[in-house]
């Protein structure tokens, strides 16, 4: 399903004529690729103490939905290029990921029991022994990257997963995330106008999910040479994907079961937290959600048939119920 397509598939006419892609299947190809490289990279860790390596198998190897590997993936093939040349940016978005989980679920931070359907690493293992892990996913993510592209690739490739996984995003962004809850439960925010609130919100997004999001992208536009215009649609693919990825999310929590999504469900309002929801409604945020996704999949219209995953995936994320 994910092979590359023939010259005469390019088109975006091709592109509608074929079936329906199955986004389900296709995601588990990945997985099914991704998952013994990732296996594969924890076994290599030989000199690690055992708890700790466990530890960072047991969180990187959780029955997660693998989105930022597949992300990296389809966006090199959207772009010409292949999974294997893919395959490093892919293992390294997943570690990083991983790590951002593990250090999310812990008492200091969001302190929750479950996570992808299973005990969370800090109660699997234990507290000191979950935060080593997250530290250790860290840099794996950054070696990964350098052992496995080539050398003319693989720096540029780390200043976009540094830049991604950094205090100007993924970090500044949950340590934003913490103090607008801590805002919200002091009540000190309550005069600002919901306008400034979808702002600061959006703000974090951006920088909690999205900006690992666009990373995925970039390295998979990176590793298959992506031209400037691909590069471009990648982008505006990705700033509309991570914004309906995270409505759909906020959705999931407001309106999911704990059993289908994996984790506590309902915590968002327990705590007060702003999200799409609480802001502006049900019913808007899913129309908001469902724009967003026809905006990605219209960035894809440059890749023709070869765009097909990264459209129906863009579809697929804001129906999700998991
Ligand atoms: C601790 C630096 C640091 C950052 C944490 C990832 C994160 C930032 C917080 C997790 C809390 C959360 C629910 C964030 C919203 C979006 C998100 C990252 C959801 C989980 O991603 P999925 O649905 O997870 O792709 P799976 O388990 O399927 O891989």
């Amino acid at each position: 399903m994910l092979e590359k397509s023939s010259e005469s598939d390019l088109s975006a006419t091709a592109a509608a004529s074929q079936p329906p892609l199955d986004v389900q299947a296709a995601i588990a190809e990945v997985r099914a690729f991704i998952d013994p490289l990732l296996e594969e990279a924890v076994d290599r860790l030989a000199g690690a103490p055992e708890r700790l390596r466990e530890s960072i198998r047991y969180a990187l190897l959780a029955p997660g939905k693998r989105l930022r590997p597949a992300l990296a993936i389809w966006a090199a093939e959207a772009c010409g290029g292949s999974r294997q040349q893919a395959a490093a940016g892919a293992m390294a978005v997943e570690m990083i990921h991983a790590y951002s989980l593990v250090h999310d679920d812990l008492p200091a931070m969001d302190d929750d029991d479950l996570r992808r359907g299973r005990p969370t690493c800090h109660r699997a293992f234990d507290e000191a022994t979950a935060i080593l892990c997250g530290d250790a996913l860290q840099p794996l993510a950054f070696e990964t990257l350098v052992r496995l592209l080539p050398a003319d690739q693989a720096g540029h490739a780390c200043g976009i997963l540094a830049a991604a996984a950094g205090a100007e995003a993924l970090v500044g962004g949950q340590a934003e995330d913490l103090a607008a809850e801590q805002a919200a439960q002091d009540r000190s925010t309550e005069a600002d106008s919901a306008t400034a609130h979808l702002a600061r919100l959006e703000g974090i997004h951006r920088c909690k999910t999205g900006a690992l999001f666009l990373a995925c992208l970039r390295l998979g536009g990176l590793t298959a040479g992506a031209s400037p215009e691909q590069t471009r649609a990648l982008q505006r693919y990705g700033e509309a994907f991570g914004l309906a990825f995270q409505i759909a999310d906020d959705l999931l929590d407001a309106e999911g079961t704990e059993e289908a999504v994996g984790k506590r469900v309902g915590k968002d309002a327990d705590r007060g937290k702003l999200t799409f929801p609480s802001l502006v409604g049900l019913e808007a945020s899913r129309a908001r959600g469902h724009a967003l996704a026809a905006e990605a999949a219209a960035a894809c219209e440059v890749f023709g048939s070869r765009g097909a995953p990264l459209a129906a995936l863009a579809h697929w994320i804001i129906h999700r119920n998991h």
